[in-house]
């Protein structure tokens, strides 16, 4: 990927979309707001939704540059629940969504073309046992910067979080 090349007008339209997204992800997994309807449907799990921006050379690291990231690093939801995750990968290589732990192994094409995102629905069940489940890309990336993403938290790795529901 070029990091120069990507336009800032981009960049800030990826920012804006994705705390636009991240507000809409928060809403969905607050907890049901009835304990009637909790009980009446206890047998049938809650799906929630949430949304992600692959972008590259995006987030500012400790090492003072701009690298590849996930913009939705840590995530919540409820265990047990139904995950359906968005994935947009704004970058002009493949990235993925890659977690033993949570049995899910998905590679996302490349932007159709700069500006337009590929999208991609993973959907996978959280585990019953609340925790922190580690996710990553495995796809090598952050190339210019010696792969310096694929091994800092919070840019090509992330988390779920499992809450009791
Ligand atoms: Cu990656």
């Amino acid at each position: 990927m070029k990091v120069r090349t990507f336009p800032k007008v981009v960049a800030v339209a990826a920012v804006i979309l994705t705390l636009a997204v991240g507000i809409f992800a928060i809403q969905q997994v607050q907890p049901m707001a009835s304990p009637l309807v909790a009980t009446a449907n206890a047998a049938q799990a809650q799906t929630v939704y949430l949304y992600m921006d692959i972008l590259p050379g995006f987030k500012l690291g400790s090492d003072g540059k701009y690298h590849d990231a996930f913009s939705s690093w840590q995530m919540k939801v409820p265990a047990g629940a139904q995950v359906v995750l968005t994935v947009y990968n704004w970058d002009d290589m493949d990235h993925s969504f890659t977690s033993k732990e949570l049995g899910v192994d998905v590679v996302f094409k490349p932007a159709l073309k700069q500006g337009e995102p590929s999208a991609t629905v993973i959907k996978f069940t959280a585990p019953q046992k609340p925790g922190t489940y580690e996710f990553h890309c495995k796809i090598p990336c952050d190339l210019e910067n010696g792969e310096w993403s694929m091994s800092h938290q919070g840019y090509m790795i992330g988390q779920i979080v499992v809450v009791a529901p």
